[in-house]
C-alpha cells in the first residue's frame, strides 16, 4: 500500500515530520495501528538495519531513522494501548548494561501496557545492581531484559545471578529478548521465558506469568 511504503521511506530518511504526518493520514484512512507499526515503521527500520549491515548507511543515518521511529511510536502509542484497563501485573523492563538499543524494548513496553501491565522502564545501559534495586522497590511480577548486541547478552545472565545472590530470584519471572537472543540461550542462563517479538512477549506475560 502506497501510504505505508511512503511511511517506510520517510522513516528511512529520518524525516520526523513526514513520519508523523504519514501516521495521521494512515489512521484517518482507517489503517490499523498494527498495520502502520509493522508494515510502515518496522519495515523502514528493518531496511535500514539491512543497509547498516552492508555498510550502505552508517551510525548517523541509523540514529536519525531511530529518532523518527521513536517519534512515530509515541504517536501510535495511545492507539495501541487500550485505555481504562486495570493493571493485571507489574513489569520492570530495561536494556542491559553496555547496550543502548531501545526501540525493540520500547515496543515490548508498549505491547505490555496494551495488554494491561503497569510497566516500569529503567531505560538503557541498566546494570544488574539497578535491576535488583528496582525488583526490591517495585516488586514486579516480571523482569524484562532486552539485549541487541552479542557482547551484551551475557549481562542477562549477570542479572539473573544478581537476583539469586540477593535471594529474590524466586519472586519474579525473568523474560528475555532481542535480536541475537534465542530460546536456547534463555534456557541456558535460567530465564523463565524468551519472546521473539513484542506481541509474543505480551502474550507470554499475560498467559503464563499472571493469573
Ligand atoms: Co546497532 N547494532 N549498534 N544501533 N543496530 C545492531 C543491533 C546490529 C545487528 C547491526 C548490524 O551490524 N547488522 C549490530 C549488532 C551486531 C551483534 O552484536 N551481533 C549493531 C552494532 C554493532 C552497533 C554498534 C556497536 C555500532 C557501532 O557503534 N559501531 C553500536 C552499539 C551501541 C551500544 O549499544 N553500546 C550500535 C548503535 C546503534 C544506534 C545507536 C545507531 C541505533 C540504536 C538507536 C536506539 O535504539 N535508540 C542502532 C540500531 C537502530 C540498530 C539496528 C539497525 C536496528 C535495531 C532496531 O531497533 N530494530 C540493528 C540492526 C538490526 O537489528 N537489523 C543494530 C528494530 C526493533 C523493533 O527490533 O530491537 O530486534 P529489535 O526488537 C524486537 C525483538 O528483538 C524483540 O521484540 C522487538 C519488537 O518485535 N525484543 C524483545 C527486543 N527486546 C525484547 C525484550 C523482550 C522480548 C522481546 O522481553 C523482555
Amino acid at each position: 500500500m502506497e501510504l505505508l511504503k511512503k511511511l517506510s521511506e520517510d522513516l528511512q530518511a529520518g524525516d520526523v515530520e513526514a513520519v508523523k504526518e504519514g501516521i495521521t493520514k494512515a489512521l484517518d484512512e482507517g489503517l490499523t495501528p498494527r498495520e502502520i507499526l509493522y508494515d510502515g515503521l518496522m519495515d523502514g527500520m528493518s531496511i535500514i538495519g539491512e543497509k547498516f549491515k552492508k555498510n550502505e548507511v552508517f551510525v548517523p543515518e541509523v540514529l536519525i531513522a531511530a529518532r523518527a521511529m521513536n517519534a512515530g511510536m509515541e504517536l501510535l502509542k495511545p492507539k495501541l494501548i487500550e485505555t481504562g484497563v486495570e493493571s493485571i501485573g507489574k513489569v520492570v523492563i530495561g536494556t542491559v548494561k553496555g547496550d543502548l538499543h531501545d526501540i525493540g524494548k520500547n515496543l515490548v513496553k508498549m505491547m505490555l501496557e496494551g495488554a494491561g501491565f503497569e510497566v516500569h522502564d529503567l531505560g538503557t545501559d541498566v546494570s544488574a545492581e539497578d535491576f535488583v534495586a528496582a525488583v526490591k522497590e517495585i516488586q514486579p511480577d516480571i523482569v524484562g531484559l532486552s539485549a541487541l548486541l552479542t557482547t551484551t547478552m551475557p549481562q542477562m545472565k549477570n542479572v539473573i545471578s544478581a537476583l539469586k545472590e540477593e535471594g529474590i530470584r524466586d519472586r519474579v519471572k525473568v523474560m528475555v529478548g532481542g535480536a541475537p537472543v534465542t530460546d536456547n540461550y534463555a534456557k541456558e542462563i535460567g530465564a523463565d521465558a524468551y519472546a521473539k517479538d513484542a506481541a509474543t512477549a505480551a502474550t507470554i506475560a499475560k498467559e503464563r506469568f499472571v493469573s
